[in-house]
């Protein structure tokens, strides 16, 4: 279970962020709103969320998951991959300082961004992607097994981020999108798997029972609600103009 969550609201600069697809630039007013309807998602789902001031100097700092990874023994400082993120995650230690007492860190030439590391009971899948890079895993992984975690690393060959095609909800179950379905990896799990028309949404966010989705998957939805979970979905239209989805927009611990 899930008792705070850490958010960034989005900053006046944020159509300056990364964006590799081509549904045009993110409109800063509409994405503030959705920011909001996001944050009240997350409260209905139980959690207490903390959010954090915008960052003019970071267009993409909104995709605060990038810059951690937390769980309830510790927390890991990531280094983004991409040098316009780097020094977005110096910006998190003080705020998580409220919580965590001695945050690790990946040092160069580790490369590690949150997005990349999918939890799974005790083990952590790590995609080596564009972002991370396998001394980013090495150092994520000697950190996790000082706290009693497993870790594995998971080659990606288009996805931006592992979590972009895959998210775990619970009791075995994993939604699994594009180059994930067919990944050795993922075999042992329950997979709900969802069609290439509708693969952004295979980014969500199982919190405290209930499944935060983005808006206009229907047929995610009725797969999810069939497996058993309550699904929340919020309009994320604009953060997906720079390839950002639900998980990407906080850190949940
Ligand atoms: C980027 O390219 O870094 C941002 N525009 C999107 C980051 C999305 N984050 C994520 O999937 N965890």
């Amino acid at each position: 279970m899930f008792k705070n969550a850490l958010v960034r609201i989005p900053c006046r600069k944020i159509s300056d962020g990364i964006s590799s697809s081509g549904p045009g630039l993110p409109d800063y007013r509409i994405a503030l709103k959705q920011h909001q309807q996001y944050v009240a998602a997350l409260e209905k789902c139980g959690v207490r969320v903390y959010a954090l001031p915008p960052d003019e100097q970071y267009p993409d700092s909104t995709f605060i998951e990038d810059t951690a990874v937390l769980t309830e023994k510790c927390a890991v400082i990531c280094r983004p991959g991409v040098s316009s993120r780097r020094g977005e995650e110096q910006k998190i230690i003080t705020p998580l300082g409220e919580f965590y007492d001695n945050p690790e860190l990946i040092e160069h030439p580790g490369t590690l961004e949150g997005g990349d590391v999918l939890r799974i009971g005790d083990h952590f899948f790590v995609g080596l992607s564009s972002r991370t890079n396998r001394e980013g895993f090495i150092q994520l992984e000697r950190i996790l097994k000082k706290y009693g975690f497993s870790a594995s690393p998971v080659k990606l060959k288009e996805a931006l981020h592992l979590k972009t095609g895959l998210a775990y909800l619970e009791n075995g179950e994993i939604l699994v999108a594009g180059e994930f379905r067919k990944k050795e990896e993922f075999q042992k799990f329950k997979k709900i798997e969802i069609g290439e028309d509708e693969s952004y949404s295979a980014n969500c966010i199982w919190v405290n029972g209930r499944v935060i989705i983005p808006e206009g998957y229907p047929r995610t939805r009725e797969k999810i609600e069939q497996a058993g979970y309550p699904v929340k979905s919020v309009d994320v239209s604009e953060f997906r103009k720079l390839d950002g989805g639900v998980s990407c927009l906080s850190l949940r611990f």
